[in-house]
C-alpha cells in the first residue's frame, strides 16, 4: 500500500521551521556572549571547564558506542521474509560482566578528578589572598573589603593575578553568587558562610547575576565585576577609602542637607554623614557606573526618578518612596552622583 505523500511533508517543514526558530535564539558566536561559561577567565573557571570537557568527551564516546551498537543490531538482525525464528538466548555472563566493569572504570575516570577538584576548591586560601565579604540581599549585592574597611554595592572590584576569597553571606533568603566568565556558581545561604576562591587572569569587565530564585526582583539582582591591573586596583582602593568629596554646587549642597535630615540616613551609610546598614553604602555612589544592581545607568535623571518611585523602576524594591518630588529629588540626585 502506498502512503499519501503530503502528510509527511507537512511535519518535516514544521520541524525545519521549529529548528530555525530555536537556532535563531542562539548568539552568533558562543564566544562573544557575555554570560558564557565556556571561555573561562580564572583558574577556577578553567579547572571547571577542563572537568566539563573531560566528562563531555567520555559521554560522547559512550553515546557513539551505544548508539552504534544499537543501529548495527537493528540492521544486522532485522527480520527478513521467510526467515525462521532465531535461536532464543537468555543472558550472556561474559558480556554482562565486561560491560559492568567497563562502565565502572569510566565512572572512576570521571569521578576521581571530580572529587579531587571538589577538595581542591575547598582548600584554605593563600596567605596573601584578598578577602571580599559578599552579602546577597533582596535584591542587590554588598561587597565589603575587611582588609580596607569599606563597603560598596553592586560593582565588584578585584585585582588580576591575585587570589580573591569570596565569603558569601545571606542576611535574608537564599541567593546564588554567579560570575559566569570567572567561575561559580555558589549558593549564598542564611546562617552559613560559603566560599569561592579564584584568581582572575587579566583585567576586564564581566557580568554577574543572582542564580537562585529569591523573590520578585530576582532577575534584577545583577552586578558588574571589574577586574583591574594591580596598580589600578590600588588606586581604586585609595579613592574608596577617602571620605566623600563635599558637593560644590548649590543643588548638591541642598541635596546633602536634605539627605542628612530625612529617613535616608536610617538605611544608607555615607561615611561621615550616616550609618544605616540595611541598604547600599552610598559613600562613593558617584563612582559607580550603574545602580539598582546593574539595572540603571547612574545619571542624575535616573537617580531622581529612582528616589521618586523605586518600585516603578525595580518591582518589589525594598526602598520606600519618601515623597521627595521635583526640586527635592533633583537635589538629592545631584548630591549623590557628586560623591565620586
Ligand atoms: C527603608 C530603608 C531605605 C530608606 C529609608 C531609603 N533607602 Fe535607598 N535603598 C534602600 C534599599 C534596600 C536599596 C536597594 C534597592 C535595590 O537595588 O534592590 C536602596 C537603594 C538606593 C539607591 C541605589 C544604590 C545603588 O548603588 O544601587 C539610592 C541612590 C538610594 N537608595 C537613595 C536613597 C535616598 C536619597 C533616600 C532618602 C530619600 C533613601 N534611599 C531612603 C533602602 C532605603
Ligand atoms: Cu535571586
Amino acid at each position: 500500500m502506498r502512503r499519501a505523500r503530503l502528510p509527511l511533508r507537512v511535519p518535516t517543514v514544521l520541524l525545519l521551521v521549529a529548528i530555525a526558530v530555536v537556532l535563531s535564539s542562539c548568539g552568533w558566536s558562543l564566544w562573544d556572549a557575555p554570560m558564557t561559561t565556556v571561555k573561562p577567565k580564572s583558574d577556577f573557571g578553567k579547572a571547571t571547564q577542563d572537568l566539563f570537557m573531560l566528562i563531555s568527551w567520555w559521554t560522547l564516546g559512550i553515546f557513539i558506542v551505544v548508539e552504534g551498537a544499537l543501529v548495527w543490531a537493528c540492521l544486522r538482525f532485522r527480520e527478513k521474509p521467510g526467515q525462521p525464528i532465531p535461536k532464543q538466548v537468555h543472558g550472556h555472563t561474559v558480556l554482562e560482566v565486561s560491560w559492568t566493569i567497563a562502565f565502572a572504570v569510566i565512572l572512576l575516570i570521571i569521578g576521581i578528578p571530580t572529587i579531587q577538584m571538589i577538595f581542591k576548591t575547598q582548600e584554605p586560601e593563600a596567605a596573601n589572598a584578598l578577602r571580599v565579604d559578599v552579602a546577597g540581599r533582596q535584591w542587590w549585592w554588598e561587597f565589603t573589603y575587611p582588609e580596607y574597611k569599606f563597603s560598596t554595592a553592586n560593582e565588584l572590584h578585584i585585582p588580576a593575578g591575585r587570589q580573591v576569597a569570596f565569603y558569601l553571606h545571606a542576611p535574608d533568603v537564599i541567593h546564588s553568587f554567579w560570575m559566569p566568565q570567572l567561575g561559580g556558581k555558589r549558593d549564598v545561604v542564611p546562617h552559613r558562610t560559603n566560599r569561592i576562591t579564584l584568581t582572575p587572569d587579566a583585567p576586564g569587565e564581566f557580568p554577574g547575576q543572582c542564580a537562585e530564585y529569591c523573590g520578585m526582583s530576582h532577575a534584577n539582582m545583577r552586578f558588574r565585576v571589574i577586574v583591574h591591573s594591580k596598580e589600578n586596583f590600588e588606586q581604586w582602593v585609595a579613592e574608596q577609602r577617602k571620605p566623600p568629596a563635599e558637593p560644590t554646587d548649590e543643588l548638591g549642597k541642598k541635596g546633602q542637607e536634605l539627605f542628612a535630615q530625612s529617613a535616608c540616613v536610617g538605611c544608607h551609610t555615607i561615611r561621615g554623614v550616616s550609618g544605616g546598614a540595611m541598604a547600599p553604602d552610598l559613600t562613593h555612589f558617584g563612582s559607580r557606573k550603574t545602580f539598582g544592581a546593574n539595572l540603571m545607568m547612574n545619571t542624575p535623571e535616573n537617580v531622581a526618578k529612582w528616589i521618586e518611585n523605586p518600585t516603578h523602576m525595580k518591582p518589589g524594591a525594598l526602598m520606600p518612596d519618601l515623597g521627595m518630588r521635583g526640586e527635592q529629588s533633583k537635589a538629592l540626585a545631584a548630591y549623590l552622583t557628586s560623591l565620586k
